[in-house]
C-alpha cells in the first residue's frame, strides 16, 4: 500500500467527522466490486450478502450494464423532460412490454416512485373513481417500509423513521399486514383510493405473508374499486425467484413500483407502471423531475433488464433460494442460536434466538465479516441474506459453510 493512501480507519473517521450521523455501518470500507464479491480498501475479499439492499441483483459492476453507462455517458446524459431524448421512448416501450403494462413513468429513487404512485392514486381517485375533493385515503400495512420522505414516513409505524418528523401527511390509514378481514372492513369506506403494499416485507424482516393473502388483496381491491399498488422496489426484478414477487400469485397490481435493481445498482433509476386509465390521469406539467427519464438512466435500465432475462436470474434465484433455505433449516435443527429461516428466492432472513434489543445479530454479522461474508441485521435479531443473483451453486454452498461455521463458533 502506498504511504499516502488513507486506511479504512482514516476513511471511517472522515465520515464520522464530516458526514451526517444518519447510519451505523458495519466497520468495513469497500473500494471494489465484481459479481458476487466486494473488496475492502486493504484488498480483503467478501461475499456481498446485502447487494445494496437488493439493488445489485445483477452483480457488482456487471460489464454489460457498465458498458451501457460508459457508451451513453459519452453521447448524452441529461436533457430534462423539456425536450425529447432518443433513449426514453425505446426504454418505455421495452419496460412496458417487459412487465405487461400500457405505460411507464420514470423517476430516480425508490421513494420518489412510491410518492409518484401515491399522487397517481389520488388523481385516479378524484378523476375516475369520483371521490369528493381531498377526501381520498390511501391504505398502507403495518410494518411497511417505502422510503424516507415526509409523505412516505407518514405511513410508517417505525419510531426511528418518524420521531420528531411530524406533522405528518393526512389521508393515510395503516391496516394490519397479512390480514384480509381488516382490509375488507376498511374497504367499506368509499373514500379509499388505493392500498400500497410490499408483497414480502423487507425491512420488517423478510416477512412472507400467508398463502392467499395477496390474491385476496387483489380481489378485495378490485371489488371495492380501489387500486392495488405493489411496492416491488425490493422484491422485484428476479430477487424472489420470479420476475416479480406478485408473479407467484398470478396477480397484476394496478400500479407497480420498481427501483433498486432496475439499474443493477449502477445509477438511481425507478419507475411506476400502470395502464392508461390510471397513468393518463396525470397531465403535462402535473408531475415530474429533472433527472427522471434521463438518457443515461434509460440506457442503464434497459441493459439491467436485459441481463435479468438473458442470464435467467429469476430461475437462478429460485433454485439457489431453495438450497439456501434447506441448508439454513439444517442449521436451525443443529443450533440453538438460529430459531428459523424464511424468505423466497434469494431474499431470506434467519431469526436469531435472542431478544430484539440484544446485540447478538450485530455481533454475528461482525464475525461473518471476519470470515469473508457481509450481511446486516434488520430489526435487532433478524439477519437478512440477499446476495447478488449471479451466484453459482458452488459459491452458495461455500457461503452456507461460512454462515454455519461462524454461527457454530459463536455458540461455542
Ligand atoms: C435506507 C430497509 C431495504 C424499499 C421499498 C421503497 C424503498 C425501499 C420496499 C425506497 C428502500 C431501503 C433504503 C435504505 C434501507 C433499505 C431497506 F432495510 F430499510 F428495508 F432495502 F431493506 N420501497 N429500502 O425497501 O427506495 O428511495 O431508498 O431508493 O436506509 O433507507 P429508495
Amino acid at each position: 500500500m502506498i504511504a499516502t493512501q488513507l486506511s479504512s480507519q482514516d476513511l471511517m473517521n472522515l465520515e464520522d467527522k464530516y458526514g451526517a450521523h444518519n447510519y451505523h455501518p458495519l466497520p468495513v470500507v469497500l473500494a471494489k466490486g465484481e459479481g458476487v464479491f466486494v473488496w475492502d480498501i486493504e484488498g480483503e475479499r467478501y461475499y456481498d450478502f446485502l447487494s445494496a439492499y437488493s439493488a445489485v441483483n445483477q452483480g457488482h459492476c456487471h460489464p454489460r450494464i457498465v458498458n451501457a453507462l460508459k457508451e451513453q455517458a459519452e453521447q448524452l446524459t441529461l436533457t430534462s423532460r423539456a425536450f425529447y431524448n432518443d433513449k426514453l421512448g425505446p426504454f418505455e416501450k421495452y419496460a412496458a412490454e417487459y412487465f405487461d403494462y400500457d405505460r411507464v413513468l420514470a423517476m430516480n429513487s425508490g421513494v420518489e416512485a412510491v410518492e409518484t404512485a401515491m399522487k397517481l392514486c389520488k388523481k385516479w381517485g378524484y378523476k375516475v373513481k369520483g371521490i369528493p375533493r381531498y377526501e381520498a385515503k390511501i391504505l398502507f400495512a403495518t410494518g411497511n417500509f417505502h422510503g424516507r420522505t415526509q409523505a412516505i414516513i407518514s405511513a410508517s409505524m417505525d419510531p426511528d423513521a418518524t420521531k420528531d418528523y411530524g406533522p405528518y401527511l393526512p389521508g393515510i390509514e395503516v391496516i394490519p399486514y397479512n390480514n384480509l378481514e381488516a382490509l375488507k372492513e376498511v374497504l367499506k369506506d368509499p373514500h379509499v383510493a388505493g392500498f400500497i403494499v410490499e408483497p414480502i416485507q423487507g425491512e420488517a424482516g423478510v416477512f412472507v405473508p400467508d398463502e392467499g393473502y395477496l390474491e385476496g388483496v387483489a380481489k378485495l381491491c378490485k371489488e371495492a374499486n380501489v387500486l392495488f399498488i405493489a411496492d416491488e422496489v425490493q422484491t422485484g426484478i428476479a430477487r424472489t425467484g420470479r420476475l416479480l414477487a406478485c408473479d407467484y400469485y398470478d396477480i397484476k397490481p394496478d400500479i407497480l413500483i420498481l427501483g433498486k435493481a432496475l439499474s443493477g445498482g449502477v445509477f438511481p433509476v425507478s419507475a411506476v407502471l400502470a395502464d392508461d386509465e390510471v397513468m393518463l390521469t396525470i397531465k403535462p406539467g402535473e408531475h415530474g423531475s429533472t433527472f427522471g427519464g434521463n438518457p443515461l438512466a434509460c440506457a442503464v435500465a434497459t441493459a439491467a433488464l436485459e441481463v435479468i432475462k438473458d442470464e435467467r436470474l429469476a430461475e437462478n434465484a429460485n433454485h439457489l433460494g431453495k438450497i439456501f433455505r434447506d441448508r439454513m433449516n439444517r442449521l436451525v435443527e443443529k443450533s440453538d442460536l438460529v430459531a428459523s429461516v424464511r424468505g423466497k428466492g434469494l431474499l431470506n432472513a434467519i431469526i436469531i434466538n435472542d431478544s430484539e434489543e440484544s446485540k447478538t445479530a450485530w455481533n454475528i454479522c461482525v464475525a461473518l465479516k471476519g470470515n469473508g461474508l457481509l450481511a446486516k441485521p434488520t430489526h435487532g435479531n433478524i439477519i437478512r441474506f440477499a446476495p447478488p443473483l449471479v451466484m453459482t451453486e458452488e459459491q452458495l454452498h461455500e457461503c452456507c459453510d461460512i454462515i454455519e461455521r461462524t454461527i457454530e463458533r459463536f455458540e461455542g
